[in-house]
């Protein structure tokens, strides 16, 4: 049976990167045959419709059909995966709540639809910016699907991190493990190391492999807090390629669980682990298996990690409070 996955946000530059990775096999598998439901909004529907002819021209075996539609129903009915990448951009002098009213009520649509016609299996990953309280609000409208089937990306920032301490060893990417992203994805987040590991022939733990701690508490963190705004000022555009690679990561690793002793970070629905508020969606550690997620227990917390925890959380309180509040408006 084909797999439906919505994409929404389909004209979009992420979305350019992400459907041609999807289409190909890379994260469901090279067996799974797919359907894409591309979703944007009326007026970027010649662009969609672009993209849909292009995924025709790549000829891949797996695609046996492509939805273009700015129809809610028609993209979300009987979906097994929601990928929800469109979502109104900042535009200069535009108040940070004006911006969360304007995504509060995309998100409410989508999530409605997502209740009323999306299979109640449905994994929906949330992208588009303030990725955390978008998928809370989605999750709010969709009473029907259970909380633990919706999720927030924050493994872009994990990549950037594995990235930079990689580059300062001299190992490959995939032999730093274990990286962990809390919090909300936005400059206040907080790229952990302190139980990450290199792993060569044997596990060092990171701080012993970097051997500079400063450099650990201090300018890492914060190049990877904003990482996303210095690709802008560079790119004059957002990060789109490595956002695709880190939505294809993370989904995969939904779909076919972690490897034993390793974990990823995603934004997930609080239960109260590690004192954050429940019923926010935060970033933790998770461990995968059967498609479901379970948070890493039992990690000692510093008095240096709590500070930056419960600042990342203390944001993602004042976001939730805003965007409820324009609910139903
Ligand atoms: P683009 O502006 O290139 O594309 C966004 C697309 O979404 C546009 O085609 C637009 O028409 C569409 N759209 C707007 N409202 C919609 C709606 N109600 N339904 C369906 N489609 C709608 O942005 P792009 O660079 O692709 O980025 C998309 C989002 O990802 C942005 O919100 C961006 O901030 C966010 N990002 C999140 C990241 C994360 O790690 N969580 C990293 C990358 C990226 O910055």
């Amino acid at each position: 049976m084909a797999l439906r996955v919505c994409v929404t946000g389909a004209a979009g530059q992420i979305a350019y990167s992400l459907l041609y990775s999807i289409a190909k096999g890379d994260v469901f598998g090279a067996d799974q045959q797919l359907e894409l439901l591309l979703l944007d909004i009326p007026p970027m529907m010649a662009v969609v419709e672009g993209v849909k002819m292009e995924l025709s021209d790549c000829s891949l075996p797996l695609l046996k059909d492509v939805v273009a539609t700015a129809d809610y129903k028609e993209a979300f009915l009987n979906a097994d995966v929601a990928i929800l990448v469109g979502a109104m951009p900042r535009r200069q002098g535009m108040e940070r709540k004006d911006l969360l009213k304007a995504n509060a009520k995309i998100f409410e649509g989508q999530g409605k639809a997502i209740n009323d016609y999306a299979k109640k299996t449905i994994k929906v990953l949330v992208v588009g910016n303030p990725a955390n309280t978008n998928c809370l609000i989605t999750k709010t409208c969709a009473p029907s699907i259970p909380a633990a089937n919706f999720s927030c990306l924050t493994r872009l920032d994990q990549n950037r991190a594995q990235y930079q301490v990689a580059n300062r060893v001299g190992v490959p990417c995939d032999k730093v493990r274990n990286v962990i992203i809390w919090g909300n994805h936005s400059a206040t987040q907080f790229p952990d190391v302190s139980q990450a590991v290199v792993v060569t022939n044997e596990r060092t733990p990171v701080y012993a492999a970097v051997k500079d701690d400063a450099w650990l508490k201090g300018d890492f963190i914060s190049t990877i807090q904003t990482r996303g705004a210095a690709v802008i000022a560079a790119r004059k555009l957002s990060s789109a390629m490595s956002a695709a690679k880190a939505i294809g990561d993370h989904m995969r690793d939904w779909w076919f669980g972690t490897q034993p002793d390793e974990w990823v970070s995603m934004g997930v629905f609080s239960d109260g682990s590690y004192g954050i508020p429940e019923g926010l969606i935060y970033s933790y550690p998770v461990k995968i298996s059967g498609k479901e997620w379970s948070i890493v227990q039992g990690m000692e917390i510093s008095d240096f990690a709590r500070e930056k925890m419960d600042a990342t959380a203390k944001e993602l309180m004042e976001e939730k409070e805003a965007a409820l509040s324009f609910l139903g408006q």
